[in-house]
């Protein structure tokens, strides 16, 4: 029995070698220390012996199993901290490498135009409605006083949806929908991206509109006059001179288109002596806005009486007065987010 202890102990040493795995480990421990271990059934084997050799033997085995404990215990926390070195390197990072800068960001120029206008008319009493981006055929035409057939969509080249949808072609649709839901006096501006199909330098086929209508019970076009002056002295110089222009469309009657005097040339056309000015071709004036009194034909369509009510409406396009303003040739620039064309705007 003593030789069959050091037979065990040498068969452990052999097995227990410097790259047994964690498994190895736990098998060692089952194959020698568990319930049917190899050194377990030496201890129920102790009954077997002479009484007078049990008290050495008995020794010699408790010895045995605190050794292989021993052994078994210092490989498991040699693996342990293998492994905690292995990912130490593994995961190293070097603390001394300067970090990334966050670049801070700046507001695009077309939010910036659009902003600068709705701040204008919010001061003057307007409130700001806003609404799908894909309309029906009701709210985008018809409501708008342009049946089916009527000439007037023409002039759109509108994105369909499906037959009966389409990518709203004006933030027109927008205001449909505050007067069928409210009644006057109001007081709202749209702004918003709008679609048509159109692409060149001069036009997007998404591209972004400001729309604004006032409806009370005594609305006249001398109103029209003086808060779209307002507006342009505002976003403009305050003494820019301003003309209403004859025009048509079909859900204000009168319309007008409204021109600004060049802030360029002064409304003189020319600079430096004979150029033309680049700005408005040698016309002196700009123009910037359409407009009109909102038709009763409008008006039946919302459910308003227009023995009793009047407004105007009027409507914008925010990358055309964008360009005017900071002199950009190509409305392409707006949608291509080049930092370098980006970042020149404060
Ligand atoms: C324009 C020009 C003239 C306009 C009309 C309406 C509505 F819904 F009230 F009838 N909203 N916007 C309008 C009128 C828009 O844009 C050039």
């Amino acid at each position: 029995m003593r030789e069959s202890l050091d037979t065990l102990r040498n068969e452990f040493l052999a097995r227990i070698v410097d790259g047994a795995s964690e498994q190895e480990v736990q098998r060692l421990r089952v194959e020698f220390l568990g319930r049917k271990g190899k050194l377990t059934l030496m201890f129920h084997r102790l009954k077997e012996v002479p009484p007078e050799e049990r008290p050495g033997l008995g020794e010699a085995l408790n010895e045995l199993r605190g050794f292989v404990e021993g052994k078994l215990e210092l490989r498991l926390t040699e693996l342990k901290r293998r492994e905690k070195e292995r990912l130490l390197q593994a995961e190293r990072v070097d603390i001394t490498l300067p970090g990334s800068r966050w670049e801070r960001g700046r507001v695009h120029p077309l939010t910036l135009v659009m902003d600068e206008i709705t701040d204008v008319f919010v001061a003057m009493g307007f409130e700001l409605a806003r609404g799908p981006d894909i309309e029906d055929d009701y709210h985008n035409f018809e409501a708008l006083n342009m049946p089916p057939d009527h000439p007037a969509r023409d002039m759109q080249d509108t994105f369909f949806v499906s037959a009966a949808r389409v990518l709203r072609t004006h933030t027109s649709p927008v205001q449909i929908r505050v007067m069928e839901t409210r009644k006057p006096p109001l007081q709202v501006i749209a702004p918003g991206a709008v679609y048509r199909h159109d692409d060149d330098a001069t036009h997007s086929p998404m591209f972004h509109q400001v729309e604004g209508f006032m409806v009370d019970s005594q609305i006249a076009f001398s109103d029209l006059k003086g808060v779209l002056t307002h507006f342009l002295r505002r976003v403009f110089r305050p003494e820019t001179g301003v003309r209403f222009r004859p025009s048509f469309f079909p859900f204000t009657e009168p319309s007008a288109e409204v021109d600004i005097q060049c802030f360029l040339c002064d409304g003189k056309g020319m600079v430096q002596g004979q150029q033309a000015c680049r700005v408005c071709k040698g016309t002196g004036w700009l123009e910037i806005l359409g407009a009109g009194m909102i038709d009763p034909e409008v008006f039946r369509f919302v459910g308003y009486d227009a023995e009793r009510v009047s407004g105007f409406a009027f409507g914008m396009g925010v990358e055309r007065i964008a360009m005017l303003k900071y002199g950009i040739e190509d409305i392409r620039l707006f949608f291509q987010n080049e930092l370098r064309f980006l970042r020149q705007f404060a």
